[in-house]
């Protein structure tokens, strides 16, 4: 075989897409074409703007390896900011020229001639030796099927479509959904609003921490004055951080039992009437669903103005919301803080691999992939942030550097024409599951709580090994686990 640079499509310019960019870039692969549907990079910095948005992951972590940002203003950065700073790495590190904005994917078909065609919705078709799939796995709303909400006479917003032009200011708002936006999001309409209702059909438990403080004046100096010093203290603290979380989420220890601790002192403290505390205290263990952080919710959901509904929603009235109980609370506004379809990935996106088969008929019951990123039957096509993916755990702007590189090696043999074509085989898949299922058994995400980690059929759809298994895995191409041709 002779060899020839690989012609390759990433598929989104989120920290993913953003990453895979960078990482082919300097891996010195010159025809990398990234297809971004939004107008602007950043994935789910792009497409969330709602009130109150911000990281709850410290901003000096929430960054990637090989961008540093000295100069964050807050501790846990807003959305504006972190959307502000993928633009700006993709202009510093001159990535611009590899992206096209505004341009859909809806179609990807794997063909004879061994190619992909991957088609978008302006009806254009590129030819692309391999796909790569950054397309996020929080991205597409998930809208209620509660009746009558068609029928609200009001505006009904998605959180992760929010209407900028929505004034909220005076009105009665009501919001359904309790996760990490529902909380951001009640805590920050709740001072202008007239009243606010918050449906929480499932409790949250909640992390208290000081959200809005600054970073310290002087840190932007000292950091920006001593990049190493600053690269070595985001690699501690990335480090330090993923051990942690991987500690209390993967297997019962003390720090777990402690931080379990802290979220049932947060309610305890913060919510001194009994009859509140009651309604705000969840029936399962703390960290069992994606943890919510919060410095602010406690004290807008104890205001005059606010309310916490928790009898089930029987119906949207042209009004308002019908409780259960029959009663029924007016509304203008309605805001659907209800999550995505957290187990799309690269769907609808229609994607045929060989033999003409189809990824919703490969994963009609859940997405499965080999170690996040290969998937039997769909030849020279990978995922990046794919399922099983960390994001409960381990830092994703690693995650997705570590996968990068690891499908850059692939695609070095392509290059000096060691393969044409690569597919994972069904057993090492299968086996990498299995794995994946016994590690999952000791986890605090398998302790007893609905949560969209969970895949149709109850999988657990996260990482329940550490960042060490994770570099071994991802460190260097296993050829056994793979049909090559
Ligand atoms: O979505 P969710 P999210 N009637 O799926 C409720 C990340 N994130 O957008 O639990 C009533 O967690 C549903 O109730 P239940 C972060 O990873 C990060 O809040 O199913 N309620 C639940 O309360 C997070 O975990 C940041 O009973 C209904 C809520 O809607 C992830 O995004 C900020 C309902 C959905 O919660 C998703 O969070 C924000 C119905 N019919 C988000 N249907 C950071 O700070 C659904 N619900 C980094």
């Amino acid at each position: 075989m002779t060899g020839r640079e690989p012609r390759v499509i990433v598929i989104g310019a989120g920290v993913a897409g953003i990453t895979t960019a960078y990482v082919l870039r300097e891996r010195g692969f010159t025809d990398v074409t990234v297809l971004e549907k939004g107008s602007d990079v950043g994935g789910v910095w792009y497409w969330n703007h709602y009130p109150g948005l911000r990281c709850d992951v410290p901003s000096q972590v929430y960054q990637f390896g090989f961008a540093p940002k000295a100069d964050w203003q807050h501790t846990w950065a807003t959305g504006t900011a972190i959307q502000r700073y993928h633009r700006d790495v993709v202009d510093q590190l001159g990535l611009t020229s590899l992206i096209r904005l505004n341009t859909e994917v809806t179609d990807a078909e794997w063909d004879e001639q061994h190619r992909w065609t991957v088609t978008t919705a302006a009806g254009e078709q590129l030819i692309a030796d391999f796909v790569i799939c950054a397309t996020g796995v929080l991205h597409h709303p998930f809208t209620p099927d509660i009746p009558g909400l068609a029928d609200f006479a009001g505006p009904v917003v998605h959180t992760a479509r929010w209407d900028d032009d929505l004034d909220t200011a005076g009105k009665r708002v009501a919001v359904i959904g309790t996760g990490s936006t529902g909380v951001q999001v009640v805590s920050a309409l709740q001072p202008d609003a007239a009243s606010i209702d918050h449906y929480v059909r499932s409790a949250q438990w909640i992390l208290w921490a000081p959200m809005s403080f600054r970073q310290l004046p002087g840190v932007a100096a000292v950091l920006s004055r001593f990049p190493k010093l600053h690269r070595r203290i985001y690699r501690l603290m990335a480090l330090g951080g993923s051990a942690l979380l991987t500690d209390v989420t993967t297997r019962p220890s003390w720090r777990r039992r402690a931080v379990q601790a802290y979220a049932r002192a947060c309610l305890r403290i913060l919510v001194r009437d009994k009859e509140l505390r009651a309604k705000l205290e969840p029936d399962y263990q703390p960290l069992c669903k994606r943890q919510v952080i919060s410095g602010s919710y406690y004290r807008a959901i104890r205001a005059a103005n606010a309310d916490l509904v928790t009898d089930g929603i029987a119906e949207v009235t042209p009004r308002g919301i019908r409780t259960a109980d029959g009663a029924h609370r007016d509304a203008d506004v309605i805001v659907l803080a209800t999550g995505f379809h957290a187990h799309n990935y690269m769907r609808p996106m229609r994607l045929i691999g060989r033999n003409r088969i189809d990824i919703d008929d490969v994963w009609a019951k859940g997405p499965r992939a080999y170690r996040m990123t290969a998937i039997p039957g769909f030849p020279n096509l990978f995922t990046v942030l794919g399922p099983n993916s960390p994001t409960g755990s381990i830092s994703l702007q690693y995650t997705s550097e570590l996968t990068a590189g690891y499908i850059a090696q692939w695609l070095e043999k392509f290059r000096a024409g060691e393969l044409t074509t690569i597919e994972v085989t069904d057993q090492a898949t299968t086996r990498f599951n299995d794995d994946v299922a016994t590690a999952m058994g000791p986890t605090v995400w398998n302790t007893g709580c609905n949560s969209w980690y969970l895949t149709e059929d109850g999988a657990v759809d996260l990482w329940p090994f550490d960042r060490t298994t994770m570099s071994a895995m991802l460190g260097s191409p296993d050829p056994a686990d793979f049909h090559l041709g």
